[in-house]
């Protein structure tokens, strides 16, 4: 069985790659499994250059494939923010609850019509002699007026999808891992990521 570090911090992403790589017959690790507990420093201003300079950094220091990536939240009414800074939007000291607040307070004068937002995330596979392989995906939604819901993490209580009438964080994990912007870029990479594991 081919093993793969899928390499993130966050224990939201790490739920759902459990269960969003379940159909292929891999042995996959965590950060703290495979030993490293550095964390690649995100000095690019894209989600394609974080995704892959998290892929190749942890693949080098681990010899393994590796699966990372770099994923947030664009809010049309603010420009695109956060972006690739929603991990670390209002600075230091804040959570995931106090990010979302932020992004609410700043929207609290625009109306339902101006509420546009996606959430983003670039997927970079390196494999061990340091190829890289990458796909995206997006999901549409609209920013609601309060957190709702208690699944998912970071940005999804207040990310609003309307085909569902619910928030991400209302929707059974089952549900946001079939639509997400996460489970998009899977499928974009699913033959690529079988074909790297003889599958
Ligand atoms: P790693 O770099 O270790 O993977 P991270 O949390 O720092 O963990 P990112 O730099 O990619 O990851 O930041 C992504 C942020 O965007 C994340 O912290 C969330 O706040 C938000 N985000 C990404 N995907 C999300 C999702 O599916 N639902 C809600 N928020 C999400």
């Amino acid at each position: 069985m081919t093993r793969i570090l899928v390499a993130t911090h966050n224990p939201g992403k790490l739920r759902e790659y459990a269960e969003l790589l379940a159909d292929l017959n891999l042995h996959w690790l965590t950060l703290d499994d495979a030993g490293i507990t550095f964390e690649v420093e995100e000095t690019g201003t894209t989600f394609e250059e974080n995704a892959r300079l998290k892929a190749v950094e942890y693949a080098r220091s681990s010899g393994m494939l590796t699966l990372a990536d770099d994923s947030g939240l664009e809010v049309e009414a603010l420009g695109g923010e956060p972006g690739v800074y929603s991990a670390r939007y209002g600075g230091n000291g804040y959570d995931d609850i106090g990010r979302y607040r932020l992004v609410l307070e700043k929207l609290a004068a625009t109306p339902a019509p101006r509420r546009q937002a996606r959430f983003r995330c670039v997927i970079a596979i390196c494999t061990p002699t340091g190829d890289v392989h990458t796909a995206a995906g997006s999901v549409e939604g609209l920013i609601a007026d309060g957190p709702r819901g208690s699944n998912g993490f970071g940005y999804d209580p207040i990310f609003f999808v309307e085909d569902y009438g619910r928030t991400m964080a209302e929707l059974p994990p089952e549900t946001k891992n079939r639509i997400s912007h996460r489970a998009r870029a899977i499928q974009a990479i699913h033959e690529t990521l079988a074909a790297l594991v003889g599958q």
